[in-house]
């Protein structure tokens, strides 16, 4: 067989405010993530979920003080800090690792993980920028905030948990952008980071973005991190995400960019880690947001039709 994909689930829901996403991994399982990985040529290891104590357990603002409104910090950080460590003990013993959330938060630990020994380009498939601080963010939402975490930005300048200096801002694209705070605006602006919107990829297609995106991401780095919001995705194709946006990227266009990411990991093996986030099964339609996620995921790996 192939490589191993080692499935971390982290059925983390402190970072938004619709509840459901927890269920997340349970439902992309369910919706036969291991058959179309093996399908894929790869072969899937199940490390189980991460646990976690259930929000209603805890005090969203018995916070960090230094963390503004950003709410359940200390909760974020107590799984962020556990799934960076699986995550680099699957690159440590050459597995790829796959995390399955959960609300974006979990991006914070996957990056974190994922760059400590490689200069790390990534690839953000989202309606969102999801580059709020704490002191830019409308709704304290830490789902709204990894990238300005890992990228140590506003009260994140110290969070050494968070921010991960191997992650190259200037390696990092935006595909599908179609919804953005008016602050974040201004932090997306002044970034180095790169962004192709909804608007792009009506103009140019998917695969030509994707192949941009891609060359972004792996211009001076080590390997590349997908980070795969379902809300990317229009939402009468997938329904079940907490904060969806009209307008978003069709089913074929969807398979289209994986197919493109896994056609370039077949012929310079980029791939490092990927995260598959934000299906909410209460708010879904017979499972269909995450049977679209355990597929897209199936085609990132290189399931191809013939
Ligand atoms: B997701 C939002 F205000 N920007 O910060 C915020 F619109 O991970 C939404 O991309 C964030 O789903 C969405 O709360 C976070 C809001
Ligand atoms: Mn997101
Ligand atoms: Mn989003
Ligand atoms: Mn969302």
């Amino acid at each position: 067989m192939g490589t191993t994909v080692r499935i971390i689930g982290a059925p983390m829901d402190y970072g938004a405010d619709r509840r459901g996403v927890d269920m997340g991994p349970s439902a992309i399982r369910y919706a036969g993530l291991a058959d179309g990985l093996e399908r894929a040529g790869v072969d899937p290891v199940d490390a189980g979920d991460l646990l976690m104590p259930r929000a209603e357990e805890r005090d969203p603002d018995a916070n960090q003080p230094s963390h503004g409104n950003a709410k359940f910090l200390r909760e974020v950080e107590d799984i962020c800090r556990r799934l960076s460590d699986q995550v680099a003990d699957a690159l440590a013993n050459g597995e790829f690792p796959l995390v399955l959330g959960g609300d974006h938060s979990v991006a914070i630990g996957s990056m974190h993980g994922s760059a400590r020994d490689a200069d790390l380009g990534t690839i953000w498939f989202d309606a969102h920028a999801d580059l709020n601080t704490p002191e830019t963010s409308p709704s304290g939402n830490v789902h709204g905030m990894p990238l300005a975490a890992t990228l140590g930005r506003g009260m994140f300048e110290t969070t050494e948990w968070a921010t991960a200096p191997r992650v190259r801002e200037d390696a990092i694209a935006y595909v599908g952008l179609r919804s953005i705070d008016e602050r974040e605006r201004e932090l997306v602006r002044e970034s180095e980071m790169t962004a192709f919107t909804m608007a792009d990829i009506d103009e140019r297609g998917m695969t030509a973005v994707v192949e941009d995106a891609l060359d972004v991401a792996t211009d001076g780095t080590d390997g590349v991190h997908v980070s795969l919001d379902l809300d990317w995705l229009d939402p009468k194709t997938a329904p079940g995400v907490g904060t969806p946006v009209r307008g978003g990227v069709t089913y074929r266009e969807a398979h289209a960019a994986l197919e493109t990411v896994s056609q370039r990991h077949d012929a310079d093996g980029i791939l490092r880690s990927m995260d598959v986030v934000e299906v909410n099964p209460i708010l879904d339609e017979g499972n269909e947001t995450a049977t679209v996620a355990a597929e897209l995921t199936a085609s990132a790996f290189g399931k191809r039709i013939l």
